[in-house]
């Protein structure tokens, strides 16, 4: 049966970008009957320096953008990824059969190490394997993430594989990475050749899950643009890196195609299209911010909730790494 695994990080607040690319589609798999497992990936957000009460709160406040977002912590599980240990365990097994070479070529470790990499840290290095042993530690057949994931998704499956062949075993299932939509790849407000980020040093480069009507509004009017019209079809989008992002994210938005905003939009210049996107995300977003303001106050219950998650995924983990360590050779009885 197909198994649905995810994460996301609480290294900041949740953007517009991990909404569309991510948290919207988590609640698609979850709708469709899909057993699913999402995860607060703290082990993920300390590869590079957290505070740590804000990272126990950006915590607190991912599972809650979770479960506003339409997440059932009942039907699906929810938890954070440092409360199972299999993750980390798993990892290192992982780390033994990853290739320095694989790692070297990772395009986010590059970006996000800079010029110094010498200087990153060795999590930020094999933030991969980790990743792999997440989505592995269930043998989960199905990853739904953005565009900018699909190469850690490739080394999960190159992984699981050169285990699969160097112990001579069919144990890891090789994954298959979901990017679909209008929204896998959310683009800055400011510079539409840059994705939304959480942690852009702009906050106008992106929306916030928790920014009310009057920021969004403000946040789009500014947003970067052409000053040509809306064209009538996606091809006039081509060259306009900018205002293809505005047209996939209303697209996204309104659950519709970007050929049908066009259809409507065409022909109409930003000054119109810019309030209509406004009044379409302050719609779609506010309901989501009110609850997840209204889910902060009950932190105990969060942690609860986390909890709970984190005990259900520890139940099928276990037994999984306790193969994989057999299968290693490692001895296991006390
Ligand atoms: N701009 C985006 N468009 C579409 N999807 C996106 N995702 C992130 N940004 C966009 C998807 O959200 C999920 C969680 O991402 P993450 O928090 O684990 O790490 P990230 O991809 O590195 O996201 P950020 O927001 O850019 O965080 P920082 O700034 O801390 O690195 C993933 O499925 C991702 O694809």
């Amino acid at each position: 049966a197909p198994r649905v695994f995810s994460g996301i990080q609480p290294s900041g607040g949740l953007t517009l970008g991990n909404y569309l690319g991510a948290l919207k589609r988590f609640v698609q798999a979850q709708d469709a009957g899909t057993e699913t497992i999402y995860c607060m990936v703290d082990m993920h957000a300390i590869t590079v320096w957290q505070d740590p009460a804000k990272l126990r709160r950006a915590t607190r406040e991912l599972a809650a953008g979770f479960i506003a977002s339409g997440i059932d912590p009942v039907r699906s599980i929810l938890f954070n990824q440092s409360q199972v240990p299999a993750h980390a365990e798993l990892a290192w097994i992982f780390n033994c059969v990853a290739r320095m070479g694989w790692l070297k070529r990772m395009t986010q470790f590059k970006d996000k190490a800079g010029k110094n990499a010498e200087n990153a840290s060795v999590g930020l290095f094999a933030y991969p394997t980790l990743m792999a042993a997440d989505i592995m530690a269930y043998h989960a057949t199905h990853v739904p993430v953005g565009e900018d994931q699909k190469q850690h998704l490739e080394l999960t499956r190159d992984i699981a594989a050169k285990f699969n062949h160097d112990f001579g075993v069919e144990f890891f299932p090789i994954v298959e990475p979901v990017i679909e939509g209008a929204a896998t790849r959310v683009m800055s407000l400011r510079d539409g050749t840059k994705k939304m980020s959480k942690s852009d040093p702009s906050d106008m480069s992106r929306i916030n899950l928790t920014d009310d009507a009057d920021t969004i509004a403000q946040k789009l009017r500014k947003a970067r643009t052409d000053p040509e019209a809306l064209p009538s079809d996606l091809d006039g989008l081509a060259e306009r890196p900018e205002a293809r992002n505005l047209v996939n994210i209303y697209a996204a938005l309104a659950d519709i195609t970007p050929d049908a905003v066009l259809a409507q939009y065409g022909g109409q210049g930003f000054g119109a299209f810019k309030p209509a996107l406004a009044d379409l995300a302050v719609d779609k977003l506010s309901p989501i911010s009110a609850e997840m303001t209204r889910l902060m106050q009950d932190v105990a219950e969060i942690d609860r909730i986390l909890g709970d998650g984190a005990a259900r995924a520890h139940a099928i983990a276990q037994p999984i790494l306790e193969q994989c360590y057999d299968i290693v050779g490692l001895i296991r009885t006390r």
